[in-house]
């Protein structure tokens, strides 16, 4: 019997934010007290996480001077070494100061523009000290309530010559550093520029640096959407840019809940896992979730062990899934393939244009066999529910 416990080999982190969130919504104020980065750290610890996240100013006040950061570091690093735990992957808050009311690199004011850019890559030399090797970039507040005030094409300029500075940044100094840029459609801004996953894999094709710029896709951003996640997740794979996740769960429609991990779409989260899993993905789970308004921090910790949990479950009915007889024989005859038209998999050529030129299909005939999805889907909600 698995014991669902988590494993290193999945590397679950969880931001600073998120463990540590306070409960805080535009209705209502803190209902849990804010933790210091080292409880954070140690609460981690104790819920067997691999690693810790963290924006700028979760560490250290935007006003910090630089004597408090060395010393807030030292204590932060020390709670590394006493836990164990990784700081894979930083990135900057870019949205909460009122300087970035209209956004960091996509502003109107080029102060702004240029602040953001000294932010991030002050940021990211700490980032590289604590072991980062990863760069996240959110732009929550690139975008606009009124499309009155900016050009979307000046906008996605303003972008792009921000990302090419920062990659000649990270190239000039020597780090081994990679970006990854989330998506979000709305929340905070009424419309977020580059509003899904696919948008973000487009515009990273059009960087100086390509090969250094992937994605970090995020379920309840994709779901806000009304997309299919493991879709966007799949494409970002394809293109050799799942760079990170951020894992976290809630229905289609809705504003940013961040609920845990597979708390409510089960279905869409096992097929998330089962590609992850497949297709051996080793980056970073990483939860961009938090607890329920209602609970301390015990709830915290249940909350935090559950996403974990949930994910190792699903990891193991994935396996389930394809080690089942019957499901993998459905599947084995839903792909049955007598090799006709292996001519095609070899891509085109003249040859195979003129042997498909002769073909006659039987067009009626083909279209009504039957494809037994119905008892596949049956068989797997059997497996999830736990009757299989
Ligand atoms: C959100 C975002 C953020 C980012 C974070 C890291 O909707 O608030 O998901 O939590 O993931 O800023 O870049
Ligand atoms: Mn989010
Ligand atoms: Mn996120």
């Amino acid at each position: 019997m698995p014991t669902y416990d988590p494993t290193a080999e999945q590397k679950f982190t969880f931001g600073l934010w998120t463990v540590g969130n306070t409960g805080r919504d535009p209705f209502g104020g803190p209902v849990r007290d804010q933790l210091s980065p080292v409880e954070i750290v140690r609460l981690l610890g104790e819920v067997g996480a691999y690693g810790v996240n963290y924006h700028d100013n979760d560490l250290y006040p935007i006003d910090a001077t630089p004597a408090e950061v060395d010393q807030i570091l030292r204590d932060f690093k020390q709670a590394l070494r006493d836990t164990g735990l990784k700081v894979p992957m930083a990135t900057t808050n870019l949205f909460t100061d009122p300087i970035f009311k209209d956004g960091a690199f996509t502003s109107n004011d080029a102060r702004v523009r240029a602040y953001a850019l000294q932010k991030v890559i002050r940021s990211m030399d700490i980032g590289v000290d604590l072991g980062a090797a990863l760069y996240v970039l959110w732009g929550g507040r690139e975008g606009t309530e009124t499309d009155a005030s900016k050009n979307p094409q000046d906008s996605l300029k303003r972008m792009r010559d921000a990302l090419n500075f920062l990659c000649e940044y990270i190239i000039e100094q020597g780090y081994d550093l990679r970006l990854a840029l989330e998506a979000k459609p709305n929340e905070p801004r009424s419309d977020i520029y580059l509003p899904t996953t696919g948008a973000m894999l487009g515009f990273i094709n059009t960087l100086d640096h390509p090969e250094m710029v992937g994605v970090n896709p995020e379920v309840a951003h994709e779901h806000m959407a009304g997309l299919n996640f493991a879709h966007a997740v799949a494409q970002a794979w394809d293109a050799g840019k799942l760079f990170h996740i951020d894992l976290n769960d809630q229905l289609f429609g809705r504003y940013d809940q961040d609920f845990r991990f597979g708390s409510v779409m089960i279905k869409q989260n096992f097929f998330l896992v089962k590609f992850l899993e497949d297709v051996g993905y080793s980056g970073s789970r990483h939860y961009d979730a938090h607890a329920y308004r209602t609970e301390d921090y015990e709830g915290v910790k249940d909350f935090a062990r559950g996403c974990m949990r949930t994910y190792m479950i699903l990891r193991e009915k994935a396996r389930q899934f394809n080690q089942d007889a019957e499901i993998q024989a459905l599947l084995q005859e839903i792909h049955a393939d007598d090799g006709a038209h292996s001519y095609l998999n070899g891509g085109y050529s003249s040859d195979a244009v003129s042997r498909l030129r002769n073909e006659t299909f039987d067009r009626v005939g083909i279209s009504q066999r039957g494809l037994p999805y119905e008892r596949l889907d049956q068989l797997t909600m059997e497996l999830l529910l736990g009757v299989r």
